[in-house]
């Protein structure tokens, strides 16, 4: 560099400024976040424009709750915390729902929200959009920050991305009050104030004595299981637990999230003999699942209660997750990759395969199954029911296997999740650990705008309402997403009268709604379909497309139960009274 152009740089340098807006940016590229998901307004609408303007991506929602999913299905097939930029008070909750339901799913994302003047706010005097929200945000999230000035950034920055990633993954709220923004400093010290975050995520080791205890009780067991969970996709450590599977000969159950880790169709899979192997395995090893509602807490009927006692292993990165619900005979606690490497090397190249009496036994069972529910699935009721649409998806989603599957509702999620195959890890994403409705759109987006790949939401018509208005943010990017909508003309069923007349019955919906045409108002593909061939010609114009298409899947409204598979969850009326 000549020494008139240094000089320039340099006389420049210490002139130029930056502000809370760039630093902002600048502290989020510099950890290789690029996306934005949010909604903007006071006091974030300039942030959003200069982020557009600096090459982030930024996708704008109708709704918080949808942007914050999408940061949230983000994250988890990432392993980089999704962000979601919000306006203060009501737009902080509405982002706020997203948030907890990431943190309970163990998802990275980060909250940021601006808010209003901290001493208005704090002597409640009424400003625009009053409110806490770091204190209103803290029971709800992994950690939450404020950042006051703008040198501060940076740290703010960093420590969110950390808390996000670190240990058991979560939510992480930041708060950004509207001053902060319009803050300044010399550049070259803003840059300087800028944290890049070495290992978020760092390994983390098992024990030896906690492995060898962990492989006696797997070498004592007579009918072994290995159960995957979400922290398994997550961890990305893929070709290590393919090959503690196939290695051991163990067969594995995949929860909903980890379908597809290995190909459903795998000989080792149990899922269609789910029931068989909880009540009868005698050793269960847990990879990222967690012994909740969704396993029965681990007790119980379902888990062979009168058939002796069972032993768990279980792997996971929070200790404290270790005994939540029944005595866990060998922790593992560290990073699943690092403790499926350990368990493989001890397991070494003369492990004794399980008895033929239990992989046989579990065959059996699976046949009997596989083939039962194949006559089912070749079945063409009019109208269709839940099976034989989704023998539809089933095929499509085989013939697609980069396809991202998104499902919610009730039925719709319980026969999708046991129905349609999944090949690849990650490809799923779905109502979680809440069972919550709502993630949708949201997941859709998110998934399709961090992976590029198409997706195929599959929705109970309930389902797609929480988040419906977003088939327009779909249309807006012009992303290759296929919502199904399953119209059974309601919440479980279409069917339910309400016994004294007048107001409809709770549960109900305008009957025969045609979905499709909200698709169709923002400019994307709309299909109506009554039989099974117009749901597959329907898909595969939108497969083939990669154009925004929503799908009007009409389903026979009687087909349904109530809540689907957890009916035993509702409360029964105890009263006498009629
Ligand atoms: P599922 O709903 O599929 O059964 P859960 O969400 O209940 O799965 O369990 C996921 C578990 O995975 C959590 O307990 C979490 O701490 C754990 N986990 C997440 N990421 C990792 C990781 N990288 N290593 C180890 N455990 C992890
Ligand atoms: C945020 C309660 C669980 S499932 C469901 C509701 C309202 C909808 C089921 O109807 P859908 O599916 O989607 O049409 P189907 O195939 O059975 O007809 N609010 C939230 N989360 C949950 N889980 C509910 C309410 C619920
Ligand atoms: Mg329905």
């Amino acid at each position: 560099m000549s020494a008139v152009a240094e000089k320039a740089v340099t006389t420049t340098d210490e002139s130029v400024t930056t502000d809370g807006f760039h630093l902002l940016i600048d502290a989020l590229k510099l950890n290789d976040i690029d996306t934005i998901f949010g909604l903007p307004g006071i006091p974030i609408t300039d942030l959003t424009r200069m982020a557009q303007v600096e090459g982030m991506r930024v996708i704008s929602f109708r709704h918080e709750q949808h942007a914050g999913n999408a940061a949230a299905a983000a994250g988890y097939l990432t392993q980089k915390p999704g962000i979601c930029l919000t306006v203060s008070a009501p737009g902080f909750l509405n982002g706020l729902t997203a948030l907890a339901n990431a943190t309970v799913n163990c998802f990275p994302m980060i909250l940021i929200s601006g808010s209003s003047e901290r001493e208005v706010v704090d002597l409640q005097q009424g400003d625009y959009e009053e409110m806490d929200q770091l204190n209103a945000a803290k029971p709800f999230c992994k950690a939450a920050f404020r950042v006051l000035h703008a040198q501060d950034i940076g740290i703010g920055v960093a420590r969110a991305i950390r808390s996000a990633l670190s240990g058991r993954p979560g939510g992480v709220y930041l708060d950004l009050p509207a001053k902060l923004f319009s803050q300044t400093m010399e550049a070259a010290a803003g840059r300087n104030s800028l944290v890049k975050v070495i290992d978020a995520a760092p390994r983390q080791i098992p024990a030896p004595e906690a492995v060898k205890r962990a492989l006696d009780v797997l070498k004592s067991a007579k009918r072994p299981l290995i159960l995957l969970g979400k922290g398994a996709s997550y961890a990305q450590a893929d070709a290590e637990i393919r090959a503690l599977i196939e290695k051991t000969g163990i067969p594995y159950l995949p929860m909903s999230m980890a379908k597809g880790l290995l190909p459903d169709t795998h000989a080792q899979s149990a899922s269609a003999a789910r029931s068989y192997v909880l009540a009868e395995a005698d050793v269960v090893v847990l990879v990222g699942a967690r012994l909740n509602w969704l396993l029965s807490h681990g007790k119980g009927k379902t888990w062979g209660q009168d058939k002796g006692a069972k032993k768990f292993i279980q792997i996971d990165i929070a200790p404290t997750e270790i005994d939540s619900n029944v005595p866990i005979a060998a922790p593992l606690i560290g990073d699943i990759g690092s403790c499926v490497s350990a368990l493989l090397a001890g397991v070494g190249s003369n492990w004794a395969k399980p008895d033929a009496q239990w992989t046989g036994a579990i065959a059996e069972r699976k046949d009997k199954n596989l083939t039962k529910m194949a006559e089912t699935l070749a079945k063409t009721p009019s109208p269709m029911n839940f099976h034989s649409a989704l023998a539809v998806v089933r095929d499509i989603v085989k013939a697609n296997p980069e396809t991202i599957v998104v499902n919610e509702g009730a039925n719709t999620l319980d026969f999708a999740r046991s129905i349609v195959d999944m090949y690849k890890p990650r490809k799923r994403l779905d109502s979680g650990t809440w069972g919550i409705m709502g993630i949708g759109m949201g997941f859709a987006v998110g998934a399709a705008v961090i992976t590029g790949k198409p997706v195929i939401a599959i929705e109970g018509d309930s389902a797609f309402g929480f988040s419906g208005m977003e088939v327009e943010t779909i249309c807006r990017y012009n992303l290759p997403v296929c919502v199904v909508v399953f119209n059974n003309n309601g919440i479980y069923k279409g069917t339910d009268v309400n016994p004294r007349g007048g107001d409809v019955a709770p549960t109900v919906f305008v009957k025969n709604a045609r979905y499709d045409m909200m698709m169709q108002a923002f400019g994307g593909v709309g299909a109506h379909a009554t039989t099974a061939d117009e749901l597959r010609k329907a898909m595969l114009e939108a497969v083939a497309s990669g154009k925004p298409t929503l799908i009007n899947a009409v389903i026979d409204e009687t087909a349904g139960t109530e809540s689907g598979r957890i009916t035993s969850l509702n409360p029964q009326s105890k009263a006498n009274k009629k």
